[in-house]
């Protein structure tokens, strides 16, 4: 069977491209690419580099610890990817400087069609190349990892998963956290009863409006013990006050 016209084509720049079967052939993103959903074309710089060690870094100038990744090599490599896609796509590099990524950001970047990711290593990569030739600098969070690798793999991974049809009907990308700026509630499974704890009575008991007002509490005042800054500036309307004092959770 031929594939139909992928929903968005992928494009990375990095020196550890292998790193990506863990998103590429495994799990629902594994599934999705297998359907023909996305694309990932991978270039490493190293296979642009032209001296007989294919080198890829080189200290900083001005001093000060770790290596720089190069600009020639990161541009030739580049080139490769946005070739890949037809010229196609925004050039977003992971950067620990960058935009904080968000739904929000994942679905302006689906929109796009295409997107090439570049990853970087060591301290960076030097920044003459990221004024020319990158288009956005994405941050996954106010922490540090080692590269970008994880950090594309996260964007990609967010990104397939808004894919429309790439979630089953019970988990559509409408009904994940986020998309209704609340976190989940909390879920249940058998056994009825785990080391003396038992399952909330409101879910063994059939009414299905109890339980969706239930859930819809519980999500609430999870979201403001939790993370109050999602419930900001409005904090919790007058229904949801009501919802909250039902359960007893006001
Ligand atoms: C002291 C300077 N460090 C910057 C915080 C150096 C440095 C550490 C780790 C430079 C790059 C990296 C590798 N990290 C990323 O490439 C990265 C990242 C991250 O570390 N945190 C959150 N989002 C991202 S996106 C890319």
């Amino acid at each position: 069977m031929s594939m139909p016209e992928p929903i968005h084509r992928f494009a990375a720049v990095t020196l550890f491209p292998e790193m990506f079967t863990a998103l590429s052939d495994w799990g629902v993103t594994g599934r999705a690419r297998e359907q023909g959903y996305w694309t990932l074309s991978l270039h490493n710089p190293r296979d642009h580099a032209t001296d007989r060690h294919a080198t890829v870094d080189d200290r900083p100038y001005g001093g000060g610890p770790g290596m720089v990744m190069q600009a020639p090599v990161l541009d030739r490599a580049l080139q490769a990817a946005k070739k890949s896609l037809g010229g196609a796509g925004r050039v977003v590099a992971l950067t620990p400087q960058g935009r904080p990524f968000s739904d929000g950001l994942a679905r302006e970047l689906l929109s796009d069609g295409a997107t090439v990711l570049i990853a970087g290593r060591y301290e960076g990569m030097d920044e003459r190349f990221v004024e020319c030739s990158v288009d956005c600098e994405v941050s996954v969070g106010d922490f540090v990892v080692s590269g970008g690798e994880l950090p594309a793999m996260l964007v990609i991974d967010a990104m397939v998963r808004l894919m429309p049809g790439v979630l089953g009907h019970s988990a559509s990308a409408g009904e994940d956290s986020f998309v209704e700026g609340l976190l989940d509630c909390p879920h249940f499974t058998r056994p009825e009863d785990y080391m003396g704890r038992k399952v909330p009575e409101v879910l063994m008991s059939g009414d299905h409006g109890a339980i969706a007002r239930w859930r819809r509490a519980q999500a609430i005042r999870r979201t403001m013990d939790r993370r109050p800054d999602m419930l900001a500036p409005d904090g919790v309307s007058e229904e949801d006050w009501q919802l909250l004092k039902e359960w007893g959770l006001d």
